[in-house]
Parts: C-alpha cells; sequence; structure tokens
C-alpha cells in the first residue's frame, strides 16, 4: 500500500496515496463550478489538515448570539463545542447578550477562552436576527482581527453531535440549507422582490445558503457582514425587509462574491428531516426548540 510521507514537527506522517481513478464520494457533489470545495465526509483527511493548522497556529473565533430566552441554549451549545468544535485548537468563544447574568460558568479545555459580550436587544425578532450582522462588522474591526484569524458565526439554537475542525477554515465558507440541497433554482426562497437589495432572479443562483453557519478570515467576514448589513438598511429606508431576513442577504453577497469552501448539510442538520442515505455524520443539528414558548 504506498503512502505518502509528511512531517509532523519532526515525526513521520503516513497515510493512504489519495486515489487519482478512485474518488471518495461519487454520490454527491464535492466541487464548485468556481473550484471551491463542497465539504463531505470522506473527502478529507483530519490528521493532514490539523497538522498544517497546528503550524500555522491558527485561532478561531465562534461567535454565537443568545438574545432574550435563547440564553437557555448556551449550556448545551458550548458543552457540546468542547467535545467536537476545533478541537486542540486556539478558540475563542463570543458570545453576545443582553443577559450576561444567564450565561454559566463552563470549564474549557486549554486554550480556549469565552468572552461574553453584553449588548442592546431589539423588539422585533427579525432585529435581533438581522442585527448580528451588523454586530459581527463591528467587533470584526475592533477586536476579533486583533485576537481570532478565522471566525465562524452560526445559530445558537443548535449543538454539536460530531467533529467540526479545520477542514471547515478557508477565506469565506457558507453553508448548504438542510431544506434546499436537492432544490432546483427555482424553489430557492431567495428573495424574489427586485424591489429589495436581496433580490435575486428565478435563472441565478448556486445553491440555497444557510443564515445558520457562515465564516472567513475575519477581514472576508468583515466584507461579507458589511455588505449585508448595508443592503439591509438600504431595504430598511425603503420600506422593505427581505423574506427570510439576515438569510436573504447572505444569499445575494454568495451569489456575487462566490464563498471558497462550502459546507455540506452534515455542519447543519435538523433531525426532523430525517437521515437521507448521503448523510454520514451529522456533525451541527438542530435542538428542538418550543417555538411559542421560546419566542413570545
Ligand atoms: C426570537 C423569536 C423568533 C425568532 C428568533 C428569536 C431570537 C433569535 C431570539 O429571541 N434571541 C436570539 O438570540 N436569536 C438569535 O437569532 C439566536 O442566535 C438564533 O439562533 C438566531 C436566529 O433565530 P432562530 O435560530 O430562532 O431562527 P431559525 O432557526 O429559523 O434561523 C434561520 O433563519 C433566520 C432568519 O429568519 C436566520 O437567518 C438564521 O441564521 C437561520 O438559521
Ligand atoms: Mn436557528
Amino acid at each position: 500500500n504506498p503512502k505518502y510521507v509528511i512531517y509532523c514537527g519532526t515525526k513521520r506522517m503516513l497515510y493512504p496515496k489519495p486515489e487519482t481513478l478512485n474518488p471518495p464520494r461519487t454520490d454527491v457533489l464535492t466541487i464548485t463550478p468556481w473550484f471551491a470545495p463542497i465539504v463531505w465526509n470522506g473527502m478529507y483527511n483530519s490528521d493532514i489538515l490539523n497538522a498544517h493548522f497546528l503550524q500555522r497556529g491558527v485561532r478561531i473565533g465562534l461567535t454565537v448570539f443568545a438574545i432574550k430566552k435563547y440564553t437557555v441554549f448556551v449550556k448545551t451549545f458550548i458543552e457540546t463545542a468542547e467535545k467536537f468544535f476545533m478541537v486542540g485548537h486556539r478558540v475563542n468563544y463570543y458570545v453576545y447578550t443582553d443577559r450576561p447574568s444567564d450565561i454559566p460558568n463552563i470549564t474549557l479545555a486549554e486554550g480556549r477562552r469565552l468572552v461574553i459580550l453584553n449588548v442592546p436587544s431589539y423588539q422585533r425578532w427579525q432585529e435581533v436576527s438581522m442585527r448580528r450582522m451588523e454586530m459581527i462588522r463591528d467587533l470584526s474591526h475592533q477586536r476579533f482581527n486583533k485576537e481570532v484569524d478565522y471566525l465562524v458565526c452560526v445559530d445558537v439554537d443548535m449543538q454539536f453531535s460530531d467533529e467540526v475542525g479545520v477542514e471547515i477554515l478557508s477565506d469565506v465558507f457558507g453553508t448548504l440549507h438542510p431544506g434546499f440541497y436537492g432544490s432546483d433554482r427555482q424553489s430557492f426562497t431567495y428573495e424574489r422582490r427586485p424591489e429589495s437589495q436581496a433580490f435575486i432572479p428565478a435563472d441565478e443562483g448556486d445553491f440555497y445558503y444557510a443564515g445558520g453557519f457562515f465564516g472567513g478570515t475575519v477581514e472576508e467576514v468583515y466584507k461579507l457582514t458589511d455588505f449585508c448589513h448595508y443592503a439591509m438598511m438600504t431595504d430598511k429606508e425603503h420600506n422593505i425587509e427581505a423574506i427570510w431576513h439576515d438569510e436573504s442577504y447572505l444569499n445575494k453577497y454568495f451569489l456575487y462574491h462566490k464563498p471558497t469552501k462550502i459546507l455540506s448539510i452534515e455542519y447543519l442538520w435538523d433531525n426532523s428531516f430525517g437521515v437521507p442515505d448521503l448523510l454520514k455524520r451529522r456533525r451541527f443539528v438542530a435542538v428542538p426548540k418550543n417555538h411559542e414558548a421560546i419566542r413570545n
């Protein structure tokens, strides 16, 4: 069995040779027409990637918002992240909240820190969700640029249930929405009103990206969040709000600023959709919530 050899420190690292004539996955798209990888189980080797990113001493910021009753999700979110998110790497959790005293004390592994960011809450839930763009943008410039190399920005009503590691990192990445990975363009729930800054015509669009998982270098996340926030503010002046809020503006951004990597549905799943054959791992899944109780 022929092997490639690379060095991890001074230690020889051995692993199976990539097989040019035997691709690991043929059941799913693994690269876009603009040559961005789509990350699926079987397509990468964590040992190689970990060696590479550890050598660079990469620092990762994970941003999450817990406004009003959504603070209930923080404990499980952080505890499962300790088990599965970027284990062995330097990680800062950035929890934006209007209720800092609700954030529990959680013991973290070495090299990991929790930063609580006290922010005001907005009255409308749509605004709570959309204003994340502005708040991530502002701190990207003021703080994240000094503390981390990459940002990963996610919903809080989620839990990690399998590894999410450095294979996700790239200049700017988005995630396939679990409800639309098999859909055609016309079925994507893009904003369809030409008056909105989030408008996407019926004959355009690559994928339907989820609002709940994106990231990249701090610089690229700054550009993305700045674009989305500006587009939202422009729409607000014209009394229009995109159909799926921040998610609609994010989809507009990715249409004309192609992501350099795309995460598959393994990285954002909802168990109420069952488990399709092609889904080999469920790494980050929605926590079932009582919409009435949690949102009012
Ligand atoms: C309250 C009432 C209704 C909806 C949201 C909220 C709410 C959201 C809240 O009271 N407090 C709060 O912190 N949030 C934050 O916004 C929290 O981080 C949450 O994960 C995020 C998005 O809201 P969520 O998770 O309830 O909405 P989903 O799961 O339907 O999210 C998708 O659609 C959203 C836009 O409608 C976003 O694009 C989101 O990224 C998507 O995953
Ligand atoms: Mn959510």
